[in-house]
């Protein structure tokens, strides 16, 4: 169930002004602030590999934890797989068409491991690093720069099989190698490379909850495949910068504010519990070279055999820090929760909230939230958003769709970021989640998050108001110079 607040910017009154003053899909003046970005600033969509292409056997490519973990009854609500989902492998010609029609500067993608090694390691797959090579050598033609991200979470099966996937090393160093022969293939074309993707959600979700691959349940999981994730990344950044000294290399992190449910001194310990155990897990290793002090004290017991020099690896000097902000959640103290003591949850019950699909609150300030944080306490890194956006209910009605709450939205977040980049913070570019509908893990394709509706029985794509309005922006603040891609 969705809620809605009955007044506020995102209520009913407030949308139908916005579809009054006719902002969706055309002006953009909504009221929300400056959005006007300076010269240079990226915009650009997001997607990832395992949501968008489909082709899961194409040409040789190795099953993923994620095709295996779909193929489980009850993984997915819906009991969809990811064997099609938007056949991105098969459309990317036409996907990147519709990255130029919107005008975007830069695409985040990401590249499936076990295309380029289908067991993982071994064998590469020539076919696999060509379809990366012909979509590289698309994007560039329409001027759109690729960033790819080189980790979301599509681990090669037979790595999780024989070796416990990331709860091992052996799979950190494994992640190098695939790295640099995918670095050797395109650094002649790629800058930018985004190394793993939200190691929190992958460690907690994949290995603690079992809600999504490889569907592990042990909490005892958890440290090991964080520090193994951070170590991947510390490997490949070596290996990027020393094969292309010229490339800029970046993590892409959740980033899910935390505070106390009520007002007293329990809550805030829980929440400053919860922001460590989330979010500081992983940006205080890479930005300090240390783990956050309360869970270092707390779950001592639980991290892996760490050997010298990890934390110097790990925390070695990054090109950008990638934000994937969406929500903000809440904590409380529960004596009986284990080690923790805190209980988290974006889905109280606190009324007059507003909601996406997906149940999460609407929050805007989170940037400025998240931004003086990086600011104060982690020495104001460059940043790019790296995901933002959200989930509505869409329909396709004639040959539009009519998608206010996802412009409203985007309006305000957008607002938000910029005041913060007035306050000071290094903001890059903007990536929104997602260019299109596409497969929203254990939620199959139920929950659309695209600005570019996919109708998935035609594989049909249709640019929602949201893109259009999107289009408008990114060119009101090009100034009305032309793109390069034309
Ligand atoms: C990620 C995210 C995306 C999701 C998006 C909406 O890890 O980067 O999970 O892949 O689709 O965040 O939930």
């Amino acid at each position: 169930m969705e809620r809605r607040a009955a007044t506020g910017p995102g209520s009913r009154e407030a949308i139908a002004g916005l579809e009054r003053k006719g902002a969706v899909g055309g002006g953009m003046d909504q009221g929300e602030g400056d959005l006007s970005f300076p010269e240079g600033f990226l915009f650009g969509a997001a997607t990832a590999a395992f949501q968008i292409e489909g082709a899961s056997e194409a040409d040789g490519k190795g099953p993923s934890i994620w095709d295996a973990f779909t193929r489980r009854a009850g993984s997915v609500r819906t009991g969809e797989n990811g064997d099609i989902a938007c056949d991105h492998y098969h459309r990317y010609r036409e996907d990147v068409s519709l990255m130029a029609e919107l005008g975007l500067d830069a695409y985040r993608g990401s590249i499936a491991w076990p295309r380029i090694y289908p067991e993982g390691r071994g064998r590469v797959n020539p076919a696999g690093l060509d379809f990366y090579s012909r979509l590289t050598d698309a994007l560039l033609a329409a001027g759109i720069e690729p960033f790819f991200t080189l980790f979301h979470w599509d681990l090669p099966q037979r790595l999780q099989r024989e070796l416990g996937g990331f709860r091992s090393r052996e799979t950190a160093a494994l992640f190098a190698d695939y790295v640099e022969t995918v670095v050797r293939a395109l650094g002649d074309r790629v800058r930018r490379w985004i190394t793993i993707n939200e190691p929190w959600e992958f460690a907690f979700f994949g290995h603690v909850l079992g809600e999504q691959a490889p569907g592990v349940r042990n909490p005892l999981a958890y440290l090991p495949v964080i520090h193994n994730l951070l170590l991947a990344h510390g490997l490949a950044l070596e290996r990027i910068r020393a094969l292309r000294p010229k490339s800029e290399v970046g993590v892409a992190l959740s980033y899910t504010p935390i505070f106390p449910a009520t007002e007293s001194a329990r809550d805030a310990w829980s929440a400053a519990v919860g922001n460590a155990f989330m979010n500081h897990i992983s940006l205080k290793p890479l930005l300090k070279g240390r783990y956050p002090e309360l869970i270092a004290r707390r779950l001592r017991l639980f991290f892996p055999r760490m050997e010298r020099g990890d934390l110097e690896l790990i925390s070695r000097p990054l090109d950008f820090v990638g934000i994937n902000y969406y929500s903000r959640e809440r904590a409380s103290y529960r004596w009986y929760v284990p080690f923790l003591r805190s209980w988290i949850t974006g889905r109280d019950s606190a009324e007059g909230v507003e909601r996406t699909a997906m149940g999460w609150e609407v929050w805007p300030e989170g940037f400025g939230h998240i931004l003086s944080v990086l600011r104060k306490d982690y020495g104001n890194p460059p940043v790019y958003i790296t995901e933002n956006g959200a989930a509505f209910v869409d329909s396709l009605v004639g040959d539009r769709v009519h998608d206010p709450r996802r412009v409203s939205f985007l309006a305000r977040y957008l607002a938000a970021l910029r005041r913060s980049m007035e306050e000071g913070s290094d903001v890059r570019g903007y990536f929104l989640w997602s260019l299109m509908d596409n497969f929203e893990w254990s939620y199959g394709t139920e929950k659309r998050f695209g600005i570019v509706y996919v109708d998935y029985p035609s594989q049909r794509r249709i640019i929602k108001d949201s893109g259009l309005w999107y289009r408008d922006l990114i060119r009101r603040s090009r100034g009305g110079r032309a793109h390069a891609g034309g």
